[in-house]
């Protein structure tokens, strides 16, 4: 069997062994990072396989987000947690991510036994969103301010459970500023294309969080 290559050249992403390291990177550089994160991942998923897709989609919203918030003070939640692989990179565990869904290794999830920076595990679909909710509302009643994010692509929208959090969290003003969600997958296709209730979703999507993601990447599928 042909062996897969050497690992990539990655001189930026060597810098960054936790989100706070992101900070100290200019914003100019960050499309250069992305780069290097995608190549790691890929290199990585040739090895131990895994899912690759849904983390490529992924790279500059997770790069964006840990540079833009507090994590793990903000808790970040990832639906179904099948696009972790860029977030384990960039939380402190690059040095196993080629253990990836290996006995004893790194799961293909994200693990709250893990890492302080997996604040939820998963594995089901469209969870994420009500999960962010009851962090927000347990935030609250600790009187701790912090931001809740839950990122989600438009397949696990299609759930109920993903709706039914929305029409509890909308409501109640929780969200946003308090809870942020990034609909990713769906930002690639127009607003107007998602059924239902697209002026919902606007909403939910934050425009400030998103234009503050778009100024730190010009990222498309933050568009
Ligand atoms: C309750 C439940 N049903 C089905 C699945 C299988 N499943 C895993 S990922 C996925 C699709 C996710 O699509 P999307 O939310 O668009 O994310 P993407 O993979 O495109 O990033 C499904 C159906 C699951 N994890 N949980």
């Amino acid at each position: 069997m042909t062996q897969p290559n050497s690992p990539p050249s990655t001189p930026l992403l060597d810098k960054v062994n936790l989100p706070r390291d992101l900070k100290a990177i200019d914003d100019k550089d960050l499309p250069q990072l992305a780069g290097e994160l995608r190549a790691e991942m890929i290199d990585a998923v040739s090895r131990t396989g895994g899912h690759l897709g849904a983390g490529l989609g992924v790279v500059e919203l997770t790069i964006a987000i840990h540079k833009v918030f507090d994590t793990p003070h903000d808790r970040l939640i990832f639906d179904v947690g099948h696009q972790c692989y860029p977030h384990k990179i960039l939380t402190g565990r690059r040095d196993r991510i080629r253990t990836l869904r290996q006995e004893n290794g790194l799961s293909g999830f994200t693990r709250r036994a893990e890492s302080e920076y997996d604040p939820f595990g998963a594995a089901h679909s469209s969870t994420s969103i009500s999960a962010g909710l009851g962090m927000a509302v347990a935030s609250e009643l600790q009187g701790v301010k912090r931001n809740v994010i839950s990122v989600i692509g438009d397949g696990a929208m299609s759930a109920g459970m993903a709706y039914e959090a929305l029409n509890r969290g909308l409501p109640s003003g929780r969200m946003p500023p308090a809870s942020c969600t990034f609909i990713h997958s769906a930002m690639s296709c127009t607003l107007e294309q998602m059924p239902p209730a697209p002026e919902l979703l606007d909403q939910v999507s934050g425009a400030t969080v998103r234009s503050s993601v778009k100024s730190y990447l010009a990222c498309p599928t933050a568009a």
